[in-house]
């Protein structure tokens, strides 16, 4: 199987996240894309290659425009001030701010910049982020172009990862939506639907804010109940869609300690609402954080299970574009992300 994969993630090195006004080691660090990348090596089943540079156009087809704009000259403006260390937000635009008054204006300082286009502390920006960021995107690009090329299935080593990055806000340790990157770059080439399934641990917010309103991009998740996992305010079941998507976002809340085998009943319903939808193309996107040993979530999934999610989702018989997202137990992450590709290619 084609994997693609940049060097350039490394440059994206924050040593610290903020969570609940402490500041403790970042859990999204540059060896989780190491330790995959040597996982796909040893396997010797994986060719290795590089992303193409696809411009800005496939992402300002996902984000807002002025939100890459910003993501460029961060860091630069910040160093600008005299600042180093990490850029994390103090204040985020919370929408009761300005209840009743009409949108706000994006602030032209780098304080009021970063909680305008930021929703939380645990995505800081430094001097290598832009540069991962949009090598990530490539990379998720890349490996849309194999499947367009005619190959069963292809997997892009994202890093930083996407999911919860929206048209016009980040976070999450995500700043550009990778899968939905890609799967809008496959709509506009094919011309026809595309699915995204989603089987990461956290309800992929940004993801589904992007295609709400779309009939033709179905979102379907699988993640810890988000009322009590992150990120909270999105990703219930009666999250549907809306207007020409009505129907086409699915929410499946897993139980704290869920079992491997409640986790294949639940993926099978919303295996089935991937095959009742139109088109032959799929979107993974891909995390490894369902598993037990996860040091941020509360699953009970054994590092036996991901070849057989993987061969299901590979019995849906599509073409299909694996995308990288979280997981952070490192000593496991190469093995989960291997068996699962294994299981797709029927491996
Ligand atoms: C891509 C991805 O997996 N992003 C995940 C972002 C989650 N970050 C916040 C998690 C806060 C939950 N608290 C965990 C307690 C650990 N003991
Ligand atoms: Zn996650």
């Amino acid at each position: 199987m084609l994997a693609v994969w940049s060097g350039r993630h490394a440059g994206h090195d924050p040593q610290h996240e903020v969570q609940f006004g402490e500041r403790i080691p970042i859990y999204e660090v540059p060896a989780r894309a190491e330790a995959i990348r040597a996982a796909l090596e040893a396997d010797g089943g994986f060719s290795l290659v590089g992303p193409r540079d696809h411009g800005t156009g496939p992402i300002e087809a996902v984000h807002d425009p002025a939100m890459l704009r910003y993501l460029e000259e961060a860091w630069r403006d910040w160093e600008a001030l005299g600042r180093g260390g990490e850029l994390v937000p103090h204040t985020v635009l919370h929408p009761g701010l300005r209840e009743g008054m009409g949108p706000a204006a994006e602030p032209s300082t780098p304080a009021g910049r970063i909680g305008f286009w930021c929703f939380e502390t645990m995505t800081p920006i430094v001097a290598g982020t832009y540069e991962a960021v949009r090598a990530a995107a490539d990379v998720g690009l890349t490996a849309a172009d194999a499947v367009l090329g005619g190959e069963r299935a292809a997997y892009a080593l994202c890093r930083p990862p996407g999911h919860h990055a929206a048209r016009a806000v980040f976070g999450g340790y995500c700043f550009l939506n990778n899968a939905a990157i890609a799967a809008e770059h496959l709509v506009r080439e094919t011309g026809e639907p595309v699915a995204v399934l989603d089987v990461d641990y956290h309800h992929g917010n940004g993801t589904q804010q992007i295609f709400w309103e779309r009939g033709d991009v179905l979102y379907v998740s699988l993640h810890g109940d988000t009322r009590r996992a992150y990120p909270y305010f999105t990703g219930s079941p009666e999250e549907t869609g809306a207007g020409r998507g009505r129907g086409a976002t699915m929410n499946v809340p897993l139980p704290e300690g869920c079992s491997d085998d409640r986790y294949l009943d639940l993926l099978d319903r919303a295996l089935e609402a991937v095959a009742g939808f139109p088109g032959e193309t799929l979107v993974v996107s891909l995390g490894l954080d369902t598993l037990a040993e996860d040091p941020i979530t509360d699953l009970a999934l054994t590092l036996d299970v991901y070849p057989e999610i993987g061969r299901r989702v590979g019995a849906l018989g599509r073409r299909t574009v694996v995308v990288q997202e979280g997981g952070y137990h490192l000593p496991s992450l190469g093995e989960g992300v291997v068996g699962f590709l294994r299981g797709v290619g029927g491996g």
